[in-house]
């Protein structure tokens, strides 16, 4: 297995940069070999370039790959929406010659070229894949005890083909990776659902788009979860600004919103301040001191 380049994608460093953090911290502690992914660019994002011009965005997408091909890494992503535009791109460009001879025609303009030699890979399949439930299980000194809404978010399992993670209508490999740090998966109406940010649909339609987001945050409520958990910063946006934009008519929730990096992040000791929780918009005092108390219990322990 080659090495990765960690591929930020635009949200991560702008707006919640303790998810960077965080996952830099539990990849070290997994001992998973990383590195920085210089001078890349949006992937660019699927539901706007993707959607408007093919070449444009085969182009953009495969000069970040070329990136990790230069350095024989393959690419992680902390992004449903950067895992699939990175992710289709490699594979509709490995296959399609005609395409990638197009794109390479663009390309030779800044010196480079695509040759098919690497792999996209989101934090989420990957330690389900390569690191197991079983190896974090064991890492966890803390078990968490929260009751999670698990977020799986459209680009992770769709479409089904193109993603081969198995059971996409009703997935449990990131449940398993949750509950592996002691969190319980909690069951809840339409969990596969959209959060309503992606697709261009946010900046589009912030009504219709919110509406989809209390939809979802109704059901997390009434399943009685301590907060959300996600693998796509877009989406740990929506949930977490749209809570505050919800606020504003009256529609008060307060559930946290954890991206998978910071839930790790925790069950291995980490405080919210380490996994840059306190960066959060809505925040839940109570949530905090049940994780601060889970923490200190253990800690006692050992
Ligand atoms: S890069 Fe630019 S807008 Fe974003 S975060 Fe994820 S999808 Fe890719
Ligand atoms: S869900 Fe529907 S399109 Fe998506 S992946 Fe992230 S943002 Fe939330
Ligand atoms: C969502 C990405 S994660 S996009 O809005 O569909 O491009």
């Amino acid at each position: 297995m080659k090495d990765l380049s960690l591929f930020l994608g635009c949200l991560i460093p702008n707006r919640y940069p303790g998810i960077e953090k965080a996952t830099k911290l539990v990849l070290d502690r997994l001992m998973i070999r990383w590195s920085e992914l210089k001078e890349a660019s949006c992937c660019p994002a699927p539901g706007v370039f993707r959607s408007f011009d093919q070449i444009t965005w085969l182009t953009l997408a495969s000069r970040n790959i070329i990136l990790a091909e230069e350095k024989n890494t393959d690419l992680l992503t902390i992004c449903n929406g950067c895992f699939s535009s990175l992710m289709d791109a490699n594979n509709i460009l490995k296959n399609d010659s005609e395409l990638r001879a197009q794109v390479n025609t663009h390309l030779k303009k800044i010196s480079k070229e695509y040759k098919g030699t690497i792999e996209v890979r989101h934090i989420i399949e990957f330690l389900d894949k390569e690191i197991g439930k079983e190896k974090i299980d064991q890492l966890i000194q803390r078990p968490l005890e929260l009751r999670v809404a698990v977020h799986y978010g459209c680009h992770l399992l769709k479409p089904t083909k193109a993603r081969k993670l198995g059971g996409a209508e009703y997935p449990i490999f990131f449940d398993g990776l949750v509950e592996a740090t002691g969190a319980i998966s909690v069951p809840y109406e339409g969990k596969n659902s959209c959060c309503g940010a992606g697709g261009g649909v946010r900046s589009a339609m912030l009504e219709t788009s919110l509406k989809m987001t209390e939809y979802k945050l109704e059901r997390m409520k009434k399943a009685g979860v301590d907060c959300i958990v996600e693998a796509c910063p877009f989406c740990h946006l929506q949930y977490d600004g749209g809570q505050v934009e919800l606020a504003k008519g009256g529609k008060i929730f307060n559930i946290p919103v954890v991206h998978y990096s910071q839930l790790l992040g925790l069950a291995l000791g980490y405080s919210i301040e380490e996994v840059g929780l306190h960066l959060n918009a809505i925040r839940n005092p109570e949530f905090e001191n049940k994780v601060a108390r889970i923490q200190k219990k253990d800690a006692s322990i050992k």
